[in-house]
């Protein structure tokens, strides 16, 4: 069979020739099975297509000549913004799930129930412990972990009435969300209200239903993903800039290479230490590689890369070719984002696939369960196991094509205040003056809808051209990494103003703040910048953009941070197009409600025309120049 063109698939040579190596050895990709998917159902594409209860399902005819409600009534309307509803619970609940699994691992650590995890930075224990209101002047360490874990925890419920981080937002956008009621109180509540509000016979209004949607979403960023990303930096430290490296050249030929995919860094932390036992390292040796080698991919490996510095393997769409260079003995995951294919890939190697939460099984792999009490000796055991995997490798099948790349990563804004001295008034200073325009969140997955990496970075390549700082999390981070945008050096792509700011700071113009739910940082950061200038975060000159998003997890963080008051721009179009109500509110409407919009854009350079438009006005706004 004639090979496809790649080039149209990947902005990425070695993809492409990985991509190639797959199609010779008869292995199945993303690719292929999202082309026998085509044409995708296009009632489900307009989100017009209704399975809330067999009664049907229900199908709206978009042109008008078919059934215009389901068979309870429903019109298009009622059906979209249900459906988008249902798709920010989703994600919401992914995020602040991993959340709360990071608050009960701090309570186990407070109890004492645990010897495998601890305190690394006991500093921003106190401070975050101080921050919601307890008296820490006679608490020990594992007092503070314990009182912290539990006011937390109660956060994911709903009996306080709003979750502990919306005291966090600006004045101004905490009475907007109290006068709309959508101040968020715990996740567990707010998804399960949309799930009530979603059954048939419900909440039966479009206008509605996405008002309660961005207050589930609220519940994730001010919530549960704020959890995750406070408690991740108690537990493992907080990030400081460091220098690692990208692509899947980072595997090598020679070694036992072992990557971690998933989430949470409760598990990937463990191999993280693992790796460097000499005793597992002479074990590698005995067995006939040179050493051990640890690699991340998605956002776990983000969260092992901004603490740890271990190198960054690829981002979503190149999980399946890492496989595919016959180089890797073992894919450690955890749960999200895991694409189930790759048990049937690594099939077709000697590549292990081990999941390890109880929440996520996948037929076909070795499940090696970890827990608080077991995860140490756990993750000697699938280091063992890489081991033992090494030697059924095949090394006329290893093809580690392209060469790493380097990037700075760790970029906390504890890190960023420290860079600037302690203070925020250098930044400000910055913006004011216009050196620095502006400053957008570039995050969100990779969709095989759209050529690998290419909308991540073309459109920071423009915004940083514009004197917009970038700052990055998820699968766009990767991307930015592995196009080398993330070093020093790649301030001479920068216009004159971003360009001088980071060559005085020794920064790049693209800044790693970490995985998916440390879009917190981002939240956090537009907060104290608003109060720093007495506005509103919607008064602020920043954006968000998510160019090739693909989970309903980044769907709730667009909404989230329209809630906060950012644009987001989004590549690929959200299942909401059946419903001309739910379409109009998002791309305009939400202006009145929340001072932001969605804009859907998939050409990243009409994008960054989008979001200078936008940073222009506010500026203005402000009384700068534009
Ligand atoms: Ni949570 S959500 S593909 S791992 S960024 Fe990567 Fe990031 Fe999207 Fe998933
Ligand atoms: Fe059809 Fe209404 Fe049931 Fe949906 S809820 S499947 S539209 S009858």
């Amino acid at each position: 069979m004639a090979r496809p063109n790649y080039k149209e698939l990947t902005i990425r040579p070695e993809v492409e020739r990985l991509l190639e190596k797959a199609h010779d050895e008869g292995v199945e990709t993303v690719w292929d099975r999202k082309k026998a998917q085509e044409p995708h159902c296009g009632f489900c594409e307009l989100g017009l297509s209704c399975r809330n209860c067999v009664m049907g399902p229900c199908r709206i005819d978009p042109f008008g000549h078919g059934p215009q409600r389901g068979v309870c009534g429903a019109d298009a309307d009622v059906i979209v913004a249900r459906n988008f509803g249902r798709m920010i619970a989703a994600g919401a609940a992914s995020h602040s799930d991993h959340g709360r699994d990071l608050a009960e691992t701090l309570l186990a650590i407070g109890e004492g129930e645990t010897a495998d995890y601890g305190v690394r930075d006991e500093a921003k224990l106190k401070r975050l412990t101080e921050e919601v209101g307890i008296d820490t002047t006679s608490l020990t360490p594992k007092q503070m972990a314990k009182a912290l874990a539990e006011l937390l925890l109660d956060d994911f419920g709903c009996r306080k009435g709003q979750v502990t981080y919306v005291a966090r937002a600006p004045s101004k956008r905490k009475e907007l969300w109290a006068k709309l009621g959508v101040t968020p109180r715990g996740v567990d509540r707010e998804v399960v209200e949309m799930m009530h509000r979603t059954h048939m016979g419900v909440d039966n209004e479009a206008v509605s239903l996405l008002l309660h949607a961005a207050r589930v979403s609220l519940s994730d960023g001010w919530g549960g993903s704020m959890i995750a990303t406070e408690l991740s930096d108690v537990i493992f430290g907080t990030p400081t800039p460091r220098t690692s490296s990208a692509n899947l050249a980072v595997l090598k030929k020679d070694q036992v290479n072992i990557l971690v995919h998933g989430h949470n860094p409760i598990v990937s932390e463990m191999i993280a230490d693992a790796v460097r036992d000499p005793g597992l390292i002479a074990k590698a040796k005995a067995a006939g590689a040179s050493g051990l080698n640890l690699a991340g991919l998605c956002c776990t490996g983000n969260e092992i890369l901004m603490r740890q510095g271990v190198p960054m393997a690829g981002n979503h769409l190149m999980t399946e070719m890492a496989i595919v260079t016959g180089a890797v003995e073992l894919i450690m995951v955890d749960y999200q984002c895991i694409m189930p294919s790759l048990v049937q890939v690594a099939a077709c190697y000697h590549t292990k696939i081990v999941s390890t939460s109880p929440k996520a099984h996948f037929a076909g792999a070795t499940h090696i369960e970890f827990n608080l009490q077991n995860a140490k000796a756990k993750a000697r055991e699938v280091v063992e196991l890489a081991i033992e995997t090494f030697k059924s490798r095949n090394p006329d099948r290893v093809d580690i094509p392209g060469t790493p790349v380097e990037l700075m990563t760790g970029f906390s804004n504890e890190a960023v205040l420290g860079a600037l001295g302690g203070t925020l008034a250098p930044l400000l200073e910055a913006i004011k003056s216009g050196s620095i325009r502006g400053a957008v969140g570039v995050v969100g997955c990779g969709n095989p809808r759209v050529k690998h990496d290419h909308g991540h970075v073309e459109l920071t390549k423009a915004l940083i051209k514009k004197d917009i700082l970038v700052l990055d999390t998820g699968c766009a981070a990767v991307a930015h990494g592995m196009s080398g945008l993330k070093v020093p050096a790649a301030a001479e792509l920068a216009g004159p103003g971003l360009k001088a700011v980071c060559q005085a700071l020794g920064i790049p113009p693209v800044l790693h703040v970490g995985s998916c739910v440390d879009n917190s940082r981002i939240m956090h950061l537009c907060a104290l910048l608003a109060d720093a200038l007495s506005v509103d975060i919607s008064a602020l000159p920043v954006a968000a953009a998510a160019m090739e998003w693909y989970s309903e997890k980044a769907a709730t963080i667009g909404l989230y941070a329209v809630a906060s008051g950012i644009y987001t721009v989004l590549g690929v179009v959200p299942p909401i197009l059946g419903s001309k109500t739910v379409t109009n509110l998002a791309v305009s409407g939400l202006e009145d409600v929340f001072g932001a919009t969605f804009a859907v854009e998939p050409d990243p350079i009409k994008a960054a025309e989008l979001i200078d438009n936008r940073i222009r006005s506010k500026r203005l706004a402000l009384g700068l120049t534009p």
